[in-house]
């Protein structure tokens, strides 16, 4: 079941016993991040902090950061619910008797299903300031010690494309610069990029940016989700709602925000108006440093009453984000599958905080096909960033990373099996000695073949017959371990 918004879903959690309220008042600088780290390092709860000093709006975190809170996020008890149902929906047969043609119509259902709705009235607009206090009021964090400042960390942007009119969602930090200026962090790959670099083309200078800090969790994930350009948030948000997504139009600018926010800053960026922002610390356990980035001016902040200022922290794995990238990991590998139909499983470790490393395992049937799945890779969407790409044998299990391990050290002959390229790195990655581009390193774990130069016969990997194992087990107690060892 999909949730309507934040304070259900609070709710939820509630009746879980995975929200712990924190009535004491806390300082939103550096002691928010030291108590949510603490936690999200040991699988505890999400976090509600009623009294933050300065402002009267309470603050969750760690939201999203076990894998419970997660897949209940997503309304769903297995990743395979909403992985399955893609790869039903992406299923193209062409129909040829009117049987074929009537079981397209589900498809075409579950399509208008997805295509966001617009309301008149929402609850986040039952306050309105155009004057006065905004960005002041909310509970922002400074997460880090040498952070520039305070940062929104878990915003969605919405921009609409200059040229095309298609609308994106992105979740990009942004930094206060003061009560009504913030930073736009939209990184160069990015689709918020995109939109603000199109203004040229379009022959404009301003873009209208509206922000919504707060909605319905499957919403607030949708942002993160890596969608090819031009495949809009909202509508994928509906498709895993399995009903539309209401928006309502801003008040000052012309684009729709989530009718169910809790906060809504309406604005614009401005082509010449690039000023520094960070340094932050980021996902990957270092600081990101001070670049240019848009500004964003507000014109407008809304939002609900009584409403919750929801935020997150990164930094060294495992933090709440990684929840998010294991949800998409799971959700997105029959999309996958369509490109790269050997494909059996991928798993990007924590500790490669997403970009940095990706295992494969596929199921190989002609040479130098890890070797393709690595270009593959290196061409694909946000997972071009890889720097580091494992590919493995279709009964790898590449989630037991000393399965993983083994495998390497056994199977690859580092002079044959290791490619060196190059290409762009993620916008974070602070290895390469220039900014945006860098090595990257691709393992061929796989067997291999006579095709591929292998003068011997690949030797035949040990395993103990079943029927000895079951005729073991059955023994066991005979054994005298005494319930040890089993
Ligand atoms: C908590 C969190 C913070 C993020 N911050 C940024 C950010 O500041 N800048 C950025 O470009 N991407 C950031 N990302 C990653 C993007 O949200 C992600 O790449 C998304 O797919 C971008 O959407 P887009 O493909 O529509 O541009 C963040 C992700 C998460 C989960
Ligand atoms: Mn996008």
């Amino acid at each position: 079941m999909a949730f309507q918004n934040l304070r259900d879903y609070i709710e939820h959690i509630k009746k879980l016993g995975e929200l712990h309220t924190v009535a004491a008042e806390v300082d939103p600088i550096l002691e928010v991040t030291e108590i949510a780290d603490r936690v999200v390092k040991k699988d505890g709860p999400a976090l509600y902090f009623e009294k933050v000093k300065g402002s009267s709006f309470p603050l969750l975190i760690n939201t999203f950061a076990s894998h419970n809170r997660m897949l209940g996020a997503l309304g769903v008890e297995a990743y395979e619910e909403i992985s399955d149902r893609l790869e039903d929906f992406t299923q193209v047969k062409t129909p040829e008797t009117l049987m074929d043609k009537l079981r397209l119509l589900p498809k075409a259902i579950e399509l208008s299903k997805a295509t966001p709705k617009i309301v008149s009235s929402a609850p986040c607009q039952e306050v309105v300031i155009k004057e006065g206090p905004m960005l002041d009021l909310l509970p922002v964090i400074q997460c880090w010690p040498k952070d520039a400042g305070k940062f929104i960390t878990l915003p969605l942007v919405i921009s609409k494309d200059p040229i095309s009119g298609n609308r994106n969602v992105g979740m990009y930090r942004m930094q206060v610069f003061d009560n009504k200026t913030t930073g736009m962090h939209w990184q160069i790959h990015k689709d918020g990029a995109e939109h603000f670099r199109n203004l040229k083309d379009a022959k404009s200078k301003q873009m209208p940016v509206a922000v919504a800090i707060g909605a319905d969790p499957i919403t607030v994930y949708s942002a993160t989700a890596p969608l090819p350009k031009d495949i809009d948030e909202f509508m994928f948000a509906g498709f895993l709602r399995k009903k539309p997504l209401e928006l309502v139009k801003c008040k000052t600018v012309d684009l729709e925000v989530p009718a169910e926010s809790e906060f809504v800053l309406e604005g614009y960026v401005d082509l010449d108006d690039l000023r520094e922002e960070g340094p932050f610390g980021d996902h990957t356990g270092y600081y990101s440093p001070a670049k240019d980035f848009p500004a964003f001016h507000i014109t407008c902040m809304t939002h609900r009453k009584n409403p919750v200022y929801m935020t997150t922290i990164v930094g060294k794995p495992p933090m709440e984000d990684c929840y998010l990238g294991k949800a998409t990991e799971r959700i997105f590998i029959p999309m996958l599958r369509k490109i790269l139909p050997e494909v059996v499983d991928i798993h990007l470790p924590w500790e490669g905080v997403f970009h940095n490393c990706i295992l494969v395992s596929i199921k190989k049937t002609y040479p130098n096909q890890a070797k393709k799945m690595m270009n593959s890779i290196w061409g694909l969407g946000q997972l071009m960033f890889s720097k580091f790409v494992f590919v493995f044998d279709h009964d790898t299990n590449i989630h037991d990373l000393k399965e993983v391990a083994f495998k390497v050290f056994a199977n690859v002959d580092p002079k044959r099996d290791i490619v060196f390229s190059e290409g762009p790195v993620d916008e974070l990655d602070h290895s390469a000695s220039q900014h945006l581009w860098g090595g990257k390193m691709g393992v061929d774990v796989t067997h291999k073949l006579p095709e591929e130069g292998m003068l011997r016969d690949w030797p035949e990997e040990m395993k103990m017959s079943e029927e000895i194992q079951q005729k073991i087990t059955d023994r066991w107690s005979e054994y005298g371990f005494n319930g040890k060892l089993k």
